[in-house]
């Protein structure tokens, strides 16, 4: 059996948190033969709720959880962590603009990149889940000097997995055919996703859809998917979410499928002119435990507008934040 690995999961005690702990637990993202430790952190306020969540873990017996910790203190939730999944966040409250929005979760990803930096492996791979997910993952970056910034990722896998789903019930084919899916950007509305490269049965996407349906009804349904979930369900996605948070982390570990590619907002080497340092979402394969940018893509006149849209968004978002970046 190999040895333990150390998972940190922040907002454990949250509705994303109940549907993710479990299936790590159970193998789904790091194999079934790895056996996990997981060290949980949510605030003082939840840490009954986050008892009954451990209750629960350990009344399940899984085989592979070897110990479930539990904190109110990040310095011992990351300690030693081989993965860290930044679940936890501070919603949007009445009357909170924007601005209060991005200055409230960097109080919070600023402490957490300190701990991730003094306190986790060195080789700890970071997962940024909570919103706004991609200018959190960047504020905990830059407060982790003595980690590689490569280190740090935020999620946009739901929204890759929300399209490929799209696509394929909009073409009749079961979600296995359509492959090569792109979110470009932020987790946000402006992001891009891209059906230039996407293909269905091995064809290029775009050829099989009309360009109307893919400009008006396939993108915006994408980006707005989140919103329709809430008015839905009453509550935001979550399921669906803690999925796209074990894929990432499974393909990221563990490498993605062979002639294919996934989404993930990563660290901006300048690839494709985004500017360097932002966490932007780019095509990325995984390979041996890393991942890189799949270069040579053509970008044509319309996903270029589209680029720079969600790059100025992301570049406003670290501005009104960078007075409390070191
Ligand atoms: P919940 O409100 O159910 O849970 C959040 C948990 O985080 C709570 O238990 C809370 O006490 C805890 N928390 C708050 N501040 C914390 C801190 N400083 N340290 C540790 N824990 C803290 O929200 P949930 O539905 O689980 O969503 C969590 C986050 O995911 C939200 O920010 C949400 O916007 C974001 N999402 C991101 C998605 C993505 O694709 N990137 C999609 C789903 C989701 O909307």
């Amino acid at each position: 059996m190999k040895q333990p690995v150390r998972v940190a999961v922040t907002g454990a005690a949250g509705q994303i948190g109940y549907a993710l702990l479990f299936r790590i637990a159970s193998g789904a993202m790091l194999g079934n033969d790895q056996p996990v430790i997981l060290q949980l952190l949510d605030i003082t306020p939840a840490m009954d709720a986050l008892q009954g969540v451990k209750m629960e873990l350990d009344d399940c017996a899984f085989p592979l959880l070897a110990d479930v910790i539990c904190s109110d203190d990040p310095n011992v939730a990351f300690k030693d962590a081989d993965y860290a999944l930044l679940v936890g966040a501070r919603p949007r409250g009445p009357g909170m603009e924007r601005k209060d929005l991005l200055e409230a979760n960097a109080a919070i990803f600023s402490v957490q990149g300190k701990a991730l930096n003094d306190y986790a492996s060195k080789n700890v791979k970071v997962l940024v889940v909570g919103n706004p997910a991609n200018t959190n993952a960047l504020i905990a970056q830059r407060n982790a000097p003595d980690l590689d910034p490569r280190n740090f990722t935020a999620m946009t896998r739901l929204d890759h997995n929300r399209a490929l789903s799209q696509l394929a019930q909009k073409t009749d084919n079961a979600v296995t055919a359509a492959t090569h899916m792109t979110i470009w950007g932020n987790h946000s509305s402006t992001q891009f996703p891209d059906l230039f490269h996407a293909k269905v049965n091995g064809a290029t996407a775009i050829e099989q859809v009309e360009q109307d349906w893919y400009e008006n009804d396939f993108i915006p349904t994408v980006q707005q998917r989140g919103a329709a979930i809430i008015k839905a369900r009453g509550a935001s996605s979550a399921a669906s979410a803690a999925n796209a948070a074990i894929d990432h982390m499974r393909d990221w570990a563990l490498g993605s499928q062979d002639n294919d590619w996934v989404s993930m907002a990563v660290y901006s080497d300048g690839s494709y002119g985004i500017q360097e340092g932002l966490i932007f979402s780019f095509p990325c394969e995984c390979k041996n435990g890393d991942w890189s940018i799949v270069q040579g893509l053509e970008i044509n006149e319309f996903s270029k507008a589209k680029l720079a849209e969600t790059e100025k968004e992301l570049a406003e978002e670290r501005d009104a934040v960078s007075h409390l970046l070191p």
